[in-house]
């Protein structure tokens, strides 16, 4: 079963910060597709959980050095 989740995402300053963002988040398993917003500070993942959590989620965005936090 495929999953959305909705991240705040902070530090994402231009359309190719964003691009970064998906970058990262689409190199995990188990990731159907992300769009990261950069007007809205925000990034839409869906993803499969039994591959991967949204922990590991939040935990490559931050890697790629942005900060980010679970909103739903
Ligand atoms: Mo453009 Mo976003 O240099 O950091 S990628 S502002």
């Amino acid at each position: 079963e495929r999953k959305k989740v909705l991240f705040s995402v902070t530090g994402m300053t231009c359309s190719a910060c964003a691009g970064s963002v998906e970058k990262a988040i689409k190199r995990l398993p188990g990731i159907h597709d992300a769009a990261a917003d950069v007007l809205n500070n925000r990034a839409q993942v869906f993803f499969y959980p039994s591959f991967v959590a949204e922990d590991k989620i939040l935990e490559a965005i931050e890697d790629a050095g942005f900060e980010a936090s679970l909103i739903e």
